[in-house]
C-alpha cells in the first residue's frame, strides 16, 4: 500500500493498493508454518512496484503484520527453521505448564493479556526443548523479522510485544517477574521501540533488488496490525467502542490505562498496547475466519460459493436464530468448519442451520452477538460508556455484519475504512516525517475530513430486540 499524506490545506490521506501476494500456511512434518521467504519475497514485489507507481521512492517504509508469532536468529543472523503458525496444535496443554509456575491471576495481574492459547509465552514454553530455541540468539516478532531482512538492524516493536504476555503495560516495559518466573531469557529480544521511532534504512541490496535509489528510512509504527487498525479508527471523542474486523473480530475500547481486575481476567479481556500510549482494551473474537473457513471447505467439496451471493441469501434467512460461540476455541485450526458450526448447534438444541446461506447467518449472528456481548463487557469493566461503535477492516465492507452489529447492539455502526491498518500504519509514518501534525485525534480528524464511512442505526422490532437482549443474556 502506498499512502500519500498531508495535513495541508483540506488535508490529504489516500491509500494505493500496489501490490498484493498470498500468505499461504504450510504444513510440513505435522507442524503448520508460516511461509515467510515468500511474504518476505511479496514485501520486496511491493516496494518495487511502488516505486514504480510513485516514479520515486517512499519516503518512508512501516511494517505491520498479525500478532505473537516470531523467528528466531542464530548468532549470524540466520533463520533457525520456518515460523510456526500460532493456529498450529504446540500448545495444546501448555497453559496448563505454565499455570503450574505462574497462575493465570499473577500472570493476568502482571501482563493484562487475556489467555489465547496462542499467546507468545505458552508457544516460547511448547518450543523449550527445543533444538531451534536452545541455538537462537534473537528471537524477532513477524513485522520486526521483516524489518530486520530491510535494514540489518533488529528491534521490538512495543504494541506488538504487548502480545507475547511479557509486558506490563503499566511500564510499558518487559516484565522480569514473568520471563524469570518462566524462564524465559529478555537477552533474546531485541530492544524495544515504539511507533513513529526510527527502525534503521533499507539496506544497499535491498535497494538495488527494489530498484529504489535511498536513503529510504523503515519507521516503527503500530506493528500489531489491530494496534494500526485501532489508530484508524475514525472516532470524534472518546465515546466509542470498535471492531476491528478481519480474520478477528477485534471487539473493545481505547483507554489510558489497563484495566487489570480479577473481573476483567474472569472476562477475558486483554490490555494490548496501542499507539501514543494508549490501551487497548478488547476481546478476540474467532471473526471472519469462520466464514472464510465455511467459503474453504464448500470450494473443496466441489461446491463452491460466490460471496456476495452467499451473503444476499442469508440476509433473507429469518434471524437471528442461531448462534455459536464465537470465542470458542474449537474453531480456531483450519479444517472443516461448517461441519463444526452444525455440530455446536446440534448441541445447543433444536434443528441446526442447514443450507450454505444459513450457517452463513448463523456465523454472522453469532459474530454480532460475540461483537455486543463484549462491547458491553467492556463498558462495565472500565467504566467507560460509548454511544457508537466503529467497525473498521475488511469487515466493514461486509453489510450484513455491519447491520446485525447495529442491531445486536442497539448502537449506530459507522463503518470504515477497511484499510484500516494500513492507514493507521502511514499515519505514524507520516506524523514521524513531519507531513502530519498532532495526536490521535487530529491523525483521526484528518481520517474523517478524507474518507466516507458509512452508517448503520439499529433496526428490528420489538421481537427482533428482545431476541438480542435474550440472546446477549444467555452466557
Ligand atoms: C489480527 C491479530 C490479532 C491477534 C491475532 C494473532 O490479525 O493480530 O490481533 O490476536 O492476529
Amino acid at each position: 500500500m502506498v499512502g500519500h499524506v498531508s495535513d495541508r490545506g483540506a488535508g490529504t490521506l489516500r491509500l494505493d493498493e500496489v501490490h498484493r501476494f498470498p500468505n499461504r500456511p504450510v504444513r510440513t512434518a505435522g507442524t503448520l508454518h508460516w511461509d515467510v521467504l515468500s511474504l518476505y519475497a511479496g514485501v520486496l514485489d511491493g516496494l518495487r512496484a511502488a516505486g514504480s507507481a510513485a516514479g520515486r521512492a517512499p519516503a518512508s517504509v512501516g511494517i505491520d503484520t498479525w500478532a505473537v508469532d516470531y523467528g528466531l536468529l542464530d548468532a549470524s543472523g540466520a533463520l533457525l527453521g520456518n515460523p510456526v503458525h500460532y493456529r498450529d496444535a504446540r500448545t495444546e496443554g501448555q497453559a496448563e505448564k505454565v499455570g503450574a509456575v505462574l497462575g493465570p491471576d499473577a500472570l493476568y495481574a502482571a501482563t493484562g493479556l487475556q489467555y489465547l492459547p496462542f499467546n507468545t509465552v505458552y508457544q516460547l514454553s511448547a518450543a523449550r526443548d527445543t533444538a531451534a530455541l536452545r541455538a537462537a540468539s534473537r528471537l524477532l516478532l513477524m513485522p520486526d523479522l521483516i524489518a530486520y531482512w530491510l535494514t540489518g538492524e533488529a528491534g521490538t516493536e512495543l504494541t506488538n510485544a504487548s502480545t507475547t504476555q511479557l509486558i506490563d503495560p503499566r511500564s510499558r516495559d518487559w516484565s522480569p517477574l514473568v520471563a524469570g518466573t518462566l524462564g524465559i531469557d529478555l537477552g533474546l529480544f531485541a530492544p524495544l521501540r515504539g511507533p513513529g521511532d526510527p527502525a534503521g534504512e533499507l539496506l544497499p541490496e535491498v535497494l538495488a533488488e527494489t530498484r529504489l535509489s535511498g536513503p529510504v528510512p523503515v519507521t516503527a509504527v503500530g506493528s500489531h496490525d489491530t494496534a494500526s487498525a485501532v489508530a484508524a479508527v475514525p472516532a470524534a471523542g472518546d465515546r466509542f467502542a470498535y471492531v476491528a474486523t478481519g480474520t478477528w473480530s477485534l471487539a473493545g475500547l481505547e483507554l489510558d490505562a489497563p484495566v487489570l481486575t480479577e473481573e476483567s481476567r474472569r472476562a477475558n479481556f486483554t490490555n494490548e498496547l496501542g499507539v501514543d500510549g494508549t490501551v487497548r482494551y478488547l476481546r478476540n473474537i474467532m471473526g471472519l475466519w469462520l466464514l472464510q473457513e465455511c467459503l474453504r471447505t464448500w470450494e473443496s467439496e466441489g461446491a463452491p460459493q460466490r460471496l456476495d451471493r452467499l451473503l444476499a441469501e442469508a440476509a433473507e434467512v429469518p434471524g437471528p436464530r442461531w448462534y455459536v460461540d464465537a470465542d470458542d476455541p474449537a474453531f480456531l485450526a483450519p479444517g472443516d468448519m461448517p461441519a463444526r458450526v452444525v455440530d455446536a448447534c446440534r448441541r445447543a438444541g433444536g434443528e441446526p442451520p442447514r443450507t450454505p446461506a444459513e450457517i452463513t447467518r448463523c456465523v454472522l449472528d453469532s459474530l454480532a452477538l460475540a461483537h455486543r456481548r463484549a462491547i458491553e463487557d467492556a463498558q462495565r469493566l472500565s467504566g467507560r460508556a460509548v454511544d457508537t461503535v466503529h467497525i473498521v477492516g475488511g469487515g466493514a465492507h461486509n453489510a450484513l455484519l455491519c447491520q446485525l452489529t447495529a442491531d445486536a447492539c442497539g448502537l449506530p455502526v459507522v463503518a470504515g475504512p477497511a484499510e484500516a491498518a494500513a492507514l493507521g500504519n502511514v499515519l505514524v509514518q507520516a506524523r514521524a516525517a513531519g507531513a502530519v501534525r498532532g495526536d490521535l485525534s487530529d491523525l483521526r480528524a484528518l481520517l474523517r475530513a478524507t474518507l466516507a464511512p458509512r452508517r448503520y442505526e439499529p433496526t428490528g422490532d420489538g421481537r427482533a430486540r428482545r431476541e438480542w437482549d435474550r440472546a446477549a443474556a444467555r452466557r
